[in-house]
């Protein structure tokens, strides 16, 4: 399906103050904002037509907007956060989106779930559980998708180590092929679906993003890059150093429909 329309959000002032395990530093507010400006231009070249959502420092992780929303096919599911801080991002994103597609839920209390523990992959959902998506957030999107005519299947990634979500571990190429981390290659739950084995020393490499026939992939990480580029496919690097000291990666960084 091409897409037309991505939604992102720039990095506010006080970024540096988000949720992060700390273990890449600190970031530095004025390359973050280049690196999210440079993202930007990609999706435009790929095609998109951005819509920008306003910063907001209630919310210093609110440029991952990947985490509030499930885009489907036939329609946006709003997530109920799994951090506490992150709930309020949720408003400014069912707003944006009630303009572009059609509503088809939302998760509600108790349930927990963060848009980067959703990997789509030929019309059927794998749904992470992890640190912030609970059993009762997976059971309700679930629900939600069944209910929309598409399948779903949980995948528990709670005891894999420095695994933040799912798609921190684990994409989805455009061709049915997934991107996935050793710790999760073997996994039942992949059966069936060709892979692209992410080597142990570049584990952030597996979060990338397909647009419109291009693959967006973190620069500096060579051995996935030659992987990728080996099976033809079009790779494009973008500099993610300051995102990666907050944990997170290029989905996380817009919602695309
Ligand atoms: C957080 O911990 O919630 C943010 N600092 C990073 C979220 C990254 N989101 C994602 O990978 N989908």
């Amino acid at each position: 399906m091409r897409l037309t329309r991505a939604l992102v959000r720039r990095p506010s002032p006080n970024f540096a103050e988000g949720l992060t395990q700390g273990r890449h530093g600190t970031p530095s507010y004025a390359v973050v904002k280049a690196q999210h400006e440079r993202y930007c231009e990609e999706l435009e070249r790929c095609g998109l037509r951005l819509k920008r959502l306003s910063t907001d420092a209630h919310y210093p992780d609110g440029t991952f907007v990947e985490d509030t929303a499930l885009i489907t096919g036939r329609g946006a599911i709003v997530t109920r956060p799994g951090a506490e801080s992150r709930r309020g991002e949720v408003d400014s994103v069912r707003e944006a989106l009630l303009e572009l597609t059609p509503s088809l839920g939302e998760i509600e209390e108790p349930g927990t779930v963060d848009g980067g523990d959703i990997c789509e992959i030929n019309d059927r959902f794998l749904i992470g559980i992890s640190a912030r998506t609970n059993e009762e957030g997976a059971r309700q999107l679930s629900a939600i998708l069944a209910s929309n005519g598409y399948e779903s299947t949980i995948v528990d990634v709670r005891g894999v180590p420095e695994l933040l979500h799912l798609k921190s571990g684990l994409s989805a190429l455009d061709d049915g092929r997934l991107v996935a981390i050793e710790a999760l290659a073997g996994r039942d739950e992949l059966r069936g679906y060709p892979l692209v084995r992410v080597d142990n020393r570049e584990p952030y490499a597996a979060n990338c993003v397909c647009v419109n026939g291009r693959v967006l992939i973190a620069r500096g990480l060579p051995l996935l890059e030659a992987a990728l580029v080996k099976l033809r496919y079009d790779v494009v690097t973008l500099e993610m150093s300051e995102f990666r000291k907050m944990d997170g990666g290029l989905s996380c960084l817009s919602l695309r429909l």
